[in-house]
């Protein structure tokens, strides 16, 4: 079901008393990153519900009030959000050299894998349609996903990577669990990627994990090289463990990033 979201923007870089910010919170306002503005998000079936409906006016009130007190310029607005059920995404892989991105990209795509190694000459684009359960009302959303694959040549990536990763809604960086090297070049891809995209999903996936005797690094080596709360899943393009997944939570990761971008664009339109 859709949710309302009303939102109240205030006068450019308008703060507000610590006291009236404490009332907001117990209201359920959520401040949004980077903007002088707060969101109060509420069910739509809300608007036929009498009783909710006038808690939802008297928080309402109550802030207006408190505004007017202190003499703040403000704007309310309310929309509807979250209610496409299609949507876009383009994923762009980065790592070193033979870490087997385009092999993560043929299983997820293809469902195959070959053993021989083809290295990629420039990037290429590959096109996946997925199908998402919305985490906050289960509503199924189809997305259609355009999978971009670079090579792994720091030297020449340079060049294309910021045409190459411009739009790109999220990032899965590769590492080779059997070389400790590509892990160290990690943090590098991801800078650089962040830079043109901004701060976007980025997950890491450790490749070539059915390797069992050639482990080079650990989970906890992973989690000390890159900044924690990263997102890092082993994976094999080999026998496809966790490929599907790794793709799955990385789009789940960018539809929880939708709603914000939504209400933010329709604020400031
Ligand atoms: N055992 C094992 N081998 C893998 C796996 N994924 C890829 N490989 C092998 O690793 C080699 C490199 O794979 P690619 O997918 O071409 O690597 P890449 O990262 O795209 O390389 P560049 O295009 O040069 O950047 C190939 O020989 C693959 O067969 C895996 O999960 N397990
Ligand atoms: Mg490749």
């Amino acid at each position: 079901m859709p949710e309302m979201v009303t939102c109240l923007s205030l006068e450019e870089n308008g703060t507000l008393p610590d006291e009236l910010i404490d009332v907001m919170k117990d209201d359920d306002w959520v401040p949004l990153k980077g903007k002088s503005a707060f969101v109060l998000k509420w069910p739509r079936a809300t608007e036929n519900d009498p009783a909710v409906l006038k808690e939802v006016t008297d928080r309402l009130l109550r802030v207006k009030l408190a505004l007017k007190g202190i003499g703040m310029q403000h704007r309310f607005s309310t929309m509807e959000v979250g209610n496409e059920d299609r949507i876009k995404m383009k994923v762009c892989l980065v790592g070193d050299k033979a870490v087997g991105k385009s092999s993560l990209i043929r299983r997820y795509v293809l469902d195959q894998f070959d053993d021989e190694y083809l290295k990629t000459m420039g990037s290429k684009v590959s096109k996946k349609t997925l199908v998402l359960e919305h985490p906050r009302d289960g509503r199924e959303i189809r997305v259609d996903m355009t999978v971009w694959d670079i090579m792994g040549n720091k030297g020449l990536a340079d060049l294309l990577m910021s045409s190459y990763i411009h739009g790109a809604q999220g990032i899965l960086a590769v590492c080779d669990v059997t070389r400790k090297s590509t892990l160290e070049g990690l943090e590098g891809w991801i800078g650089d990627g962040l830079k043109v995209t901004g701060n976007v999903p980025t997950h890491v996936l450790v490749n070539k994990a059915d390797q069992h005797d050639d482990f080079d690094f650990s989970r906890d080596d992973v989690m000390g090289a890159i900044n924690a709360g990263s997102n890092v899943t082993f994976t094999s393009a080999r026998t496809g463990d966790n490929v599907e997944a790794a793709f799955h939570d990385l789009a789940m990761s960018i539809l929880a990033t939708y709603e914000e971008k939504d209400i933010v664009e329709k604020i400031t339109a």
